[in-house]
């Protein structure tokens, strides 16, 4: 306790903290809620009743009974036809069966909550939204709701390798520990898939697309299957990730080509051998031909040729294929373009459990980018968004940033590809080329520290990927009500306050880092800090200089005819809108153009002028932030209190670091002042170029 008397939180349990609401329904919920009555007796009916138990518990500050018949206040859940005993009133319930009921009925003057679905599953999600309604001070007591998910596979990609170091993690090691498994279950394996289960992931793969063969040997099978086997009351499925050349790593085999019958032979056993210890096995999330990796092209076959032949071997026991289309090439002009010109000759060829996971953009997770021009360009091919939650080019776990708005932006432009409207979240909910399926990755932000994410509110995007990967109609404000009320309170004015900075955070971290379309300008290899100036890689396509071409007449890429041409790989429309400086989003211009130093801006202002103005915003909103933290002294408890406010006071000085860096090392190119109104830089840009950071996390 401290002067505020709030008790000291770690962060350890997530958006699933029940503790007593401090909601003005807190009384009501009382007579809503007097007993829980579990039809059914499943794995996943008893983690249905623990949640609800705890939950309820926790949040009524009560000790709830189990209930033998339906009283008055009853929670009555479980699959429809097991309910079917208790209620005559007839219930309509989604065909999807992840999808729930939750309905308030009044029967024989009792009143009593039905949660129920086709499925357990079902079940076990609607007994996390009912929570979710409690914690956020909803009104439970006349409900009649019906949720079902928009898309079918929404997977968590955790990079952790075998040795527990996590490739770009910033929250500590990996969560799973090879080492220990499979007799040794953490705890932690449990309270990893309630938290996925309550935000609706089902699926995860737990091991690095910078895969290890030995992932797929029979000891690692075994630590798999345990760890599937925790999973499964929770519905969520492993897949497993596949290195390509594995039939020669752990066999011997001489070759790992696609068309060779031996090798296909071999994915056939193995895939029996994993289906034996994990009967729901999800299946392969492959990375080949991608930085080193190897894939079906060192034998001369295409990506087709690689997804096809695993198709083949999952597709008897329903398993799936998720085929990585982060490629890039040195021999191109422009990485931009590899993925398309790779990808699209190939649409049509994939086998029907085959999806293809495209990254939001076209280059890598940089703070901003407009979205891939592969969404909605592949029309015989399910397309699976892949964000990234991990901040590797964020402010790794030391920035706050809420990455909805992010999300948002990219799922709610328009790819014009099957005429006006045609949005990326329409393609990738499969309703545009009325794919079969359809399926969301997000890369984990997940480690052993013990609030998961090391800043607490990356907790916030790990939940706000896996509500939008249920619905993706929800907005990134009401996710961000949903967890700040879960996570903090149901004060209002505490609310106002902690939502404010999370949705000025992106724009934000934008403006001091990368505005105006800028990208990739980050130190080496661990990523960490600025570097617009490094030119020492041995590939061009790695280095900074690459991207942003900044020179004596501007910066920017030009991507337009007169330049790389990659805007034609976008339909008509979405190309003539970026291609004329005059009608591109400022926001990406310099993704597109190398725009003049001089060039007046929408504005008023010249080019140079405004990305000053950009990055001195970009450090006064994070000062901002840090001030409206501030402010929360009496609300929030001490521990997080201060987690978050030392992490503030990194970020603020680090967007300084940004800022100065970048601008001084832009204005040997543009020679203009920076306008004299601003706090000049205390550093130069020598001193700058000197900083070293050998053990920065994440980097191998
Ligand atoms: O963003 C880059 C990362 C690599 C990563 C790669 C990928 C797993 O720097 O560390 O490798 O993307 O997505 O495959």
């Amino acid at each position: 306790m401290w002067a505020t008397g709030l008790k000291a939180e770690d962060g350890y349990n997530l958006w699933l903290r029940y503790t007593k609401a401090n909601a003005p329904q807190l009384n009501s919920y009382r007579t809503n809620i007097t007993g829980i009555l579990p039809a059914g007796a499943s794995p996943t009916i008893v983690a249905a009743t623990t949640e609800l138990f705890n939950g309820c518990n926790g949040i009524l500050d009560r000790n709830l009974s189990l209930r033998i018949n339906v009283e008055n206040g009853t929670i009555l859940f479980g699959k429809i036809e097991n309910i079917a005993k208790w209620v005559t009133t007839k219930i309509d319930i989604p065909n999807n069966p992840e999808g729930f009921i939750l309905k308030t009925i009044k029967e024989n003057d009792k009143t009593f909550t039905v949660i129920t679905s086709k499925s357990d599953i079902g079940v076990l999600y609607g007994c996390f939204q009912l929570l979710r309604l409690m914690q956020t001070g909803r009104k439970i007591s006349q409900l009649d709701t019906m949720s079902t998910p928009t898309i079918q596979l929404r997977l968590m990609n955790h990079w952790d390798n075998l040795n527990r170091s996590v490739e770009r993690g910033y929250a500590g090691i990996s969560i799973f520990n090879w080492h220990t498994l499979p007799e040794y279950k953490d705890q932690r394996y449990k309270d990893y898939a309630r938290a996925n289960a309550s935000i609706g992931i089902n699926g995860v793969t737990v091991t690095n697309v910078n895969a290890n063969a030995m992932v797929l040997s029979r000891p690692y099978l075994d630590k798999i299957a345990a760890l599937a086997n925790i999973f499964r009351p929770y519905g969520i499925k492993i897949y497993l990730t596949a290195r390509f050349s594995a039939p020669m790593e752990l066999d011997n085999l001489k070759t790992a080509d696609p068309l060779n019958p031996e090798v296909q032979q071999w994915w056939k056993k193995k895939t029996a051998e994993i289906y034996y210890l994990i009967p729901d096995f999800g299946g392969f999330l492959v990375k080949a031909n991608s930085e080193g990796q190897p894939g079906p092209q060192n034998y001369n076959r295409t990506h087709a040729d690689g997804a096809n032949m695993l198709a083949d071997a999952v597709a008897p026991r329903g398993g799936k294929v998720i085929w990585r289309a982060f490629v890039y090439s040195q021999d191109a002009d422009d990485r931009f373009k590899q993925a398309y010109n790779e990808f699209m000759p190939l649409d049509g060829q994939f086998k029907e459990n085959v999806l293809v996971q495209v990254k939001n953009g076209p280059i890598d997770f940089q703070p901003r980018e407009p979205f891939s021009p592969l969404f909605g360009a592949m029309k015989k091919t399910p397309l699976m968004m892949e964000f990234q939650l991990t901040q590797e080019y964020l402010g790794q776990s030391t920035h706050l940033v809420y990455q909805a708005p992010m999300f948002k932006e990219v799922l709610q432009s328009d790819t014009y590809q099957n005429g006006k409207g045609t949005t990326v979240a329409k393609i990738i909910e499969g309703e545009t080329y009325q794919n079969k399926l359809s399926g969301m990755s997000g890369v984990s932000n997940i480690g052993n520290d013990i609030n998961w994410t090391g800043h607490l509110f990356g907790q916030a995007n790990w939940y706000a990927y896996g509500r939008l990967a249920w619905d993706l109609s929800l907005s990134s404000e009401s996710i961000a009500d949903e967890w700040i009320r879960q996570t903090f309170t149901n004060e209002k004015a505490t609310i106002h306050t902690i939502k404010a900075i999370m949705m000025s955070s992106h724009q934000t971290l934008v403006n001091y880092m990368t505005p105006m379309g800028l990208g990739h300008i980050m130190g080496n290899g661990n990523h960490y800090g600025p570097a617009p100036w490094s030119n020492t890689l041995s590939r061009a396509d790695w280095n900074p200089v690459y991207y942003h071409k900044a020179d004596s007449i501007g910066i920017g890429f030009n991507r337009t005819s007169s330049g790389t041409n990659a805007l034609s790989q976008y339909a008509t429309e979405v190309h003539k809108l970026f291609n004329n400086p005059d009608s591109c989003d400022e926001r990406y211009i310099l993704w597109f153009h190398h725009i003049p130093w001089n060039k007046q801006m929408r504005s008023g202002k010249t080019l140079w002028e405004e990305l000053c103005l950009h990055y001195y915003k970009g450090v006064n909103d994070v000062k901002m932030m840090r001030a409206q933290w501030l402010s929360l002294e009496k609300k929030i408890d001490i521990q997080r209190f201060e987690h978050v406010s030392m992490l503030l006071n990194i970020q603020v000085k680090e967007a300084i670091w940004w800022r100065n860096a970048c601008l001084l090392y832009f204005q040997t190119f543009s020679k203009m002042p920076i306008p004299a109104k601003y706090e000049q830089p205390d550093q130069n840009l020598e001193y700058y170029k000197s900083l070293r950071f050998p053990y920065a996390p994440g980097n191998g």
